[in-house]
Formats: C-alpha cells, structure tokens, sequence
C-alpha cells in the first residue's frame, strides 16, 4: 500500500467530483481487502487516516479546502461519505481479524519437539558462598561489602601484621605498581582477605556488631589442585559486651550443622592468626565417612574447615581511634574466616579447584 499523492482537481462539477470519488473508494476497498495482518492494518489507518501523511488529509486539504464556494457542499458530503467508508473497513477489519492467509502464514506443527533452552543457574561458588550468608543472617548478622584494592593499613596494620612483620609472609600479596614514594600505610594492594571490611565498619559504627563480608580476595600463590590466586571467602565478626570463647563455639558449631547437616560434629584446635588471640582451626566431623575414617579424612575422621578466634585487642585498639566505643576494657568479641571454595569442594565432592573457574558448561550444566 504506497501513498498515492492526491493531485489537484481540474474541474469540481458532480461527474468529475463522483469519478474522484469513486476511484479513492475502490482504492480504500482494494487496500482494505488486501490486508493480511496486525501490520496491514496499522499500515492501512496511516495510510488512510494518518494525520500528517493520510490521503484524507491530503483531499480534505486539496479537494475540499481548495474548492470553489458553491463546490464546497457537494465535495464535503463526497468527503464524509469516503471518510465513514475508510473508518468502517478499518473498523470491519479490526473486528474480523487476521485473514486466514496471515494464519496460515503463522501456523505451527505443535506435535514438533521444541527448542530446549538452557536454564540458568547460580556458580557453585555463588551458591555456597550465598548459603553460608543465609546461615549467618538467620542468626541477625548483616553482610558488609568493601574494595577489593585495598590500602596496606586496612590490609595489614591495623589487623596486627606490623610493617616488616614475618606474619604478613604468611599471605603472599599482589601489590599495585609504582606505590613506592606513598607512605607505606597508604600503598595499594590486591586484598589477602576480607577482614579491612571489618576494620572499615567497626570505624563506621560503635558496637554491637554482627557482620558477615563475602568476597574476592587475592594472593601470590601458584594455582593447584587445591589453591587459587584467586579464591573467594567468608570472614565474621561479632563484638559486644560479654562476648565469650563459648558464643565463639556455639555459633560456629550451629553453623557448621546448619551447612553440612545436624550430626556433623566440631572440634577446635589451638592456632595462630595475628588478629585473634586465642586462635583456632575448627574441625569437622568427616562427612563421607560420619567420622569413622577414610581416605577423604586421611583416616583421622575429620577435616579442617575455617580458622577463628577472639578478636585481638590490638585490633581493636586501632578501630578505637576512630570509635573510642571499642575499648578492649569493655568490650569483646569473636571473628571467623572461611574459604568458600573449599567449604564448595566438600559439599559437592570436587577435588580441582580449577573446575569452578574454567566456564566447562559439562560441569556448570550438574549444578543448573
Ligand atoms: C577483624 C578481626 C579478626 C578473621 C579470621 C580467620 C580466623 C581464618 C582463613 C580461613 C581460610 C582464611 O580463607 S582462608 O584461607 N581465615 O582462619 N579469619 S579469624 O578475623 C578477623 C577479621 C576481622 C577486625
């Protein structure tokens, strides 16, 4: 349906005007009967009835504007008549329907098998790391998130690793280039852990304080079957007043149970973390064998899992100055941190760390 241009009339006597007329009717009818679909029809009212572009426009602007006065009657009935003709096809049109070309045209054989599309679905990475959130919420804890460059103080110092300690040899770091002439404190570098996000809420805020931080971290380390440079973890932290080792033990055995089942028993061996003191590594009871011994559990019947302790007051002697509130004379508190892909590994049986980041759909598909 192209937009024939209206031309002007020569002569505005009544067989003149009727033949005009007539062929814009026949057109209308022909248009009309030529639509297929939803398209057409919008095509045919632009067409027709558009307000800038429509052909009644142009003959309500060429033919009946420009009449003579004593042709003006009898082109202005002419008008109204095509005018109701054009609206009452479209009107026909609308009610009818697609015509059965335009089904045809559509149709579908619905006994053909259909597209199978691939659902999504969270990483198992994702969906731990989610899990293990969802236990700490449950309990109150708030989640926290913070940079992933982070400066040498955040990182370092004020977690109790002293510049040129031999403790900050235990994180192997990823600095960023050319921090040479800052102050050491402010130099950037890929964080080793999530814990400066604790240090950066506890200066935000006073105690209580029940946080949960998810997060990248970063470490100079060769990736093997078990080992990331990459990897991801979920540190906590709780400080209030009266806060003891035994809700340090509770909390973490309730969390325990809650993730990998409520016959799983804890056990915590002393440890050395310079942010707690004292510290621990938490073991679980083996849960391929129920603690029997096996060669998952190197026959011992259980497996290290997270490492926590009470929160060093050294610590909080930095957060302090910024938030006199956390006085390690009146206030106490616990702090945990596990690495989500090996709580991942245990929960699915995965022994190559790599598989979570190779984007192999064979393994993603198992977990969708
Ligand atoms: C503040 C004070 C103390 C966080 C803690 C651990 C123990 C721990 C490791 C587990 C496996 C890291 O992913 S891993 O390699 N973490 O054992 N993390 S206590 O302690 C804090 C944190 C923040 C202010």
């Amino acid at each position: 349906m192209t937009n024939d241009a209206i031309p002007n009339l020569s002569a505005y006597d009544d067989d003149s005007l009727d033949k005009a007329f007539t062929a814009l009717q026949k057109q209308a009818q022909a248009d009309a009967a030529a639509m297929a679909g939803l398209d057409d029809l919008e095509a045919f009212r632009l067409k027709w009835l558009g307000r800038k572009q429509g052909l009644l426009n142009d003959v309500s602007s060429r033919w009946l504007k420009a009449a003579p006065p004593e042709a003006k009657k009898s082109v202005g009935e002419r008008f109204k008549s095509l005018k109701s003709l054009v609206e009452s096809l479209l009107d026909s049109a609308e009610g009818a329907g697609p015509s059965d070309a335009a089904l045809a045209a559509e149709a579908i054989d619905i006994t053909l098998p259909g597209t199978r599309r691939l659902t999504g679905a969270e990483h198992p990475i994702t969906r731990t790391l989610n899990e293990i959130v969802s236990v700490f919420a449950a309990l109150g804890y708030s989640v926290g998130v913070g940079p992933e460059v982070e400066t040498d103080f955040y990182n370092f110092e004020s977690m109790n690793f002293p510049p040129g300690h031999p403790a900050r040899d235990t994180q192997d770091t990823l600095v960023v280039a050319c921090q040479e002439r800052r102050p050491l404190r402010d130099r950037l570098l890929l964080r080793t852990h999530t814990s400066p996000v604790q240090m950066r809420t506890m200066e935000q805020q006073p105690p209580p304080v029940r946080i949960v931080i998810p997060g990248k971290v970063h470490r100079n380390d060769a990736q093997d079957a078990t080992h990331s440079p990459i990897f991801h973890q979920v540190e906590g932290l709780c400080v209030d007043r009266n806060i003891t080792f035994s809700d340090l033990k509770g909390t973490l055995d309730h969390a325990m149970k809650a993730l990998f089942g409520s016959s799983v028993k804890t056990r915590f061996f002393p440890s050395f973390f310079p942010f707690t003191e004292p510290s621990a590594d938490v073991q679980i009871s083996c849960i391929f064998c129920g603690g029997k011994g096996c060669r998952k559990c190197k026959q011992s019947g259980w497996i290290e899992l997270l490492g926590c302790g009470m929160v060093d007051p050294a610590v909080f002697a930095f957060a302090a100055e910024k938030q006199p509130a956390y006085d390690p004379r009146k206030i106490s508190g616990f702090a945990f941190g596990m690495g989500v892909e090996r709580i991942a590994m245990m929960k699915y049986g995965i022994s190559e760390i790599g598989q979570f980041y190779a984007g192999d759909m064979r393994f993603l598909g198992q977990f969708a």
